[in-house]
């Protein structure tokens, strides 16, 4: 069979999206709001083919889920006809927000959306998995439970439970409105775990810098592993000064607008790990590019939620360090990612692997 007869080629023929209000296991505070259920729109890519790609996206918010679900379709509704390939299609799709600086926010995400399940469709066509897709192979990757604010109590309870699963890590969020409480909180958890079991913690970007600099001295010699997004995200020169301060790994990422947004942190010494979010980095195109970037910075790379295209990605990325355990779509899978004694590996089903439970959708679905 010659290369130009392969049936590997797939046409777009049709984007299809779904609004879900997803149940989260666990209703989960941070100090920047609470998700208590996840807003996703479930998206479905037919090719002419009768290949089907598939892949959500996450809109933080409620109120912003119609928005997402509508800009998916939009621009979805370009790519009729077009060969399904993600480089051209990146390129195609950025080029129409150019004059917005750029697709940001809901635009990115519906993009990055699109690229996920161009990509799902390729591997489904090619009845690999994603990681096989990209040159990559199966394999068993370390993963943290995470969790909201917990009182000292539940902290206990949910790290003893998480360290019983035999997770090697485990992420309380963080960020009370005393440092007192913060410490109450992460001692608690680290006397519940065993020195095997790394505790991390998450301020959500909640303090000021000076704020920050007194409680991250505070949670030295505490136990933790790394501290997360102590101030705002995009301050990138608050974050090296933290990092270059403080003995504990400062970590950001989940909210890097893109790999070149990953390199200027990096560049600027703003955290000692990252952690890109699938759909904030730009997608599959996206989360290689940016892995490639850690390991020019010889920077351990974690993931961001979307745990099951990460199940994936973290196997191709040279710097790959933990996978979190926050699964948001869970509940509406016909079979959820799996996790083995803290340890989670991309199933071997063709693409990312999703199966929408069609019950669960429209139990789910939002009109
Ligand atoms: C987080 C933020 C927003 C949605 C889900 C999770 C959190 C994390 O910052 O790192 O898990
Ligand atoms: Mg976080």
């Amino acid at each position: 069979m010659t290369a130009a007869t392969r049936t590997d080629a797939l046409t777009i023929r049709e984007i299809r999206t779904v609004p879900v209000l997803a149940p989260l296991a666990k209703p989960m505070r941070t100090a920047s709001g609470a998700i208590l259920q996840a807003p996703l729109v479930l998206i479905d890519l037919l090719t002419e083919e009768g290949v089907t790609g598939r892949a959500y996206v996450f809109s933080y918010q409620t109120t912003a889920l119609k928005a997402l679900d509508e800009l998916v379709r939009g621009v979805g509704a370009t790519l009729a006809g077009e060969p399904a390939v993600p480089f051209e299609i990146e390129r195609a799709l950025r080029a129409r927000f150019t004059l917005l600086g750029g697709p940001r926010n809901l635009a990115a995400y519906a993009l990055a959306g699109l690229d996920m399940a161009v990509w799902d469709a390729l591997a489904v066509a090619r009845g690999v998995p994603l990681v096989e897709l990209l040159g990559g192979r199966r394999k068993p990757l370390p993963a943290y439970a995470s969790f909201g604010m917990l009182g000292p109590q539940e902290a206990a309870a949910e790290c003893a439970a998480a360290a019983e699963a035999g997770f090697s890590g485990v992420k309380i969020k963080i960020g009370w409105p005393t440092l007192d409480a913060d410490l109450a909180a992460v001692r608690a958890a680290r006397r519940a775990l065993p020195d095997r079991v790394a505790l991390m913690v998450d301020f959500n970007q909640s303090l000021g810098v000076a704020e920050a600099g007194r409680r991250c001295r505070a949670l030295e010699g505490e136990g933790v592993y790394w501290i997360e997004e102590p101030v705002r995200c995009d301050d990138f020169a608050g974050h090296a000064a933290l990092a270059r301060m403080l003995d504990v790994p400062v970590q950001i990422g989940e909210n890097f607008a893109g790999p070149f947004e990953m390199q200027r942190a990096l560049e600027a010494r703003a955290c000692d790990f990252v952690m890109p979010d699938v759909q904030q980095i730009g997608g599959v195109t996206g989360w290689m590019r940016a892995a490639a970037i850690a390991q020019a910075y010889g920077c351990d790379c974690s993931s961001h939620i979307f745990v099951e295209a990460s199940a994936h990605l973290l196997a191709v990325t040279p710097t790959a360090h933990f996978l979190e355990h926050l699964d948001l779509a869970g509940s509406l899978l016909e079979a959820p990612l799996a996790i083995e004694r803290g340890m989670v590996e991309a199933p071997a089903r063709p693409g990312i692997g999703l199966a929408w439970d069609a019950a669960a959708v429209e139990r789910c679905r939002v009109h």
